[in-house]
């Protein structure tokens, strides 16, 4: 499937893997970009040297084109940046923050740089200061989010900007991918499908926790300090929303959720680990290789962009 983002990247379906802190590692960012899609290292808040060694992984498993994922709450991600130049990683992703401090850099180097965005003011900021693309990611998405749904979001920022977008948040199949394009983007982003790929080295609770996970099943804890992250509901996002109700301090609930991604990831801690997840589990009920989900989700967007409208 061909669009303005595959002639952009360089790939074979318009599809861009999350770059979900601490789940979007070398195994999973090589098997989606050998797949034809756009695999993702997530920087996170990962040492800068792992990062390094992250992307040296990727490029020894696929020749294809990848990017990583500068999260800009980091207080590394100036290393990071620099690495990614040093590295000659063909695109960056943002998220969390506004990555101008970084732009020139980036685009001296030749590398695409798609910001991650989650408001038209912002998405016209990036196109301003450079951006190759933005990705207008919606509440929907897992993780940390902004305040729009993706279906309000998206129509907004194509029209605001020339560049191209791709859209993120609540998309886990075909009809996701169809609808986004509708909507006027050139792709998606997809992070919670991939959370259960066979390349995913995820803990296998966390897996089961997705893959069992209804429609209702997410909830949004950090709104009182202005960094909303959803996850799926466990006794941690219990324990977390009753302390944001009785009013406690940001660093209190800072000090409850330390290291709780790391242990529900690596250790299968669900429940007291943090399960960042979209909206959209409810509908990610099997288990395929990246490979057989690229392949499913662009099938069934032809399929259904086919069908024709009553007249
Ligand atoms: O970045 C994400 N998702 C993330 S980052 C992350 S690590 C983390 N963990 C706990 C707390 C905070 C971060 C987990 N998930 N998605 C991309 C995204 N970016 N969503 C929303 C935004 C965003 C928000 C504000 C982008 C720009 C922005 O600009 C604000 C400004 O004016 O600078």
């Amino acid at each position: 499937m061909k669009t303005e983002l595959t002639t952009l990247l360089g790939i074979e379906y318009p599809i861009i893997q999350g770059g979900m802190a601490w789940v979007a590692e070398y195994h999973l960012a090589a098997a989606v970009s050998e797949a034809g899609g756009l695999g993702i290292i997530g920087a996170a808040s990962a040492p800068p040297e792992i990062v390094r060694e992250q992307i040296r992984e990727v490029k020894k498993l696929t020749d294809k084109p990848f990017g990583v994922n500068v999260m800009l709450l980091n207080p590394n991600a100036e290393e990071v940046a620099r690495i990614v130049v040093e590295e000659k990683v063909p695109v960056v992703t943002t998220g969390a923050g506004s990555p101008g401090r970084f732009m020139e850099q980036w685009k001296a180097a030749g590398v695409k740089v798609l910001p991650v965005v989650a408001s038209v003011a912002m998405a016209k900021r990036m196109e301003r200061e450079g951006a190759d693309a933005v990705i207008a990611e919606g509440m929907e998405s897992g993780g940390h989010i902004g305040s729009l749904t993706t279906m309000a979001l998206v129509p907004q920022v194509v029209d605001a900007v020339s560049i191209p977008v791709v859209a993120a948040g609540g998309i886990g199949d075909g009809r996701g991918l169809a609808a986004a394009l509708m909507l006027g983007a050139v792709g998606v982003q997809m992070g919670t499908r991939f959370l259960v790929a066979d390349e995913s080295i995820i803990h296998e609770n966390y897996k089961e926790r997705v893959l069992k996970a209804k429609d209702i099943d997410s909830t949004v804890t950090g709104m009182s300090h202005g960094h909303p992250v959803r996850t799926l509901r466990n006794a941690m996002s219990r324990e977390y929303l009753k302390l944001e109700q009785e009013g406690a301090p940001f660093e209190e609930l800072e000090k409850l959720t330390l290291g709780s991604l790391r242990r529900a990831v690596m250790d299968g801690d669900v429940v007291n680990g943090t399960l960042m997840a979209g909206q959209i589990a409810g509908l990610v009920t099997r288990r395929q290789s990246c490979a057989e989900i690229l392949k499913e989700v662009t099938d069934q967007a032809a399929d259904v962009l086919k069908k024709k409208v009553y007249e």
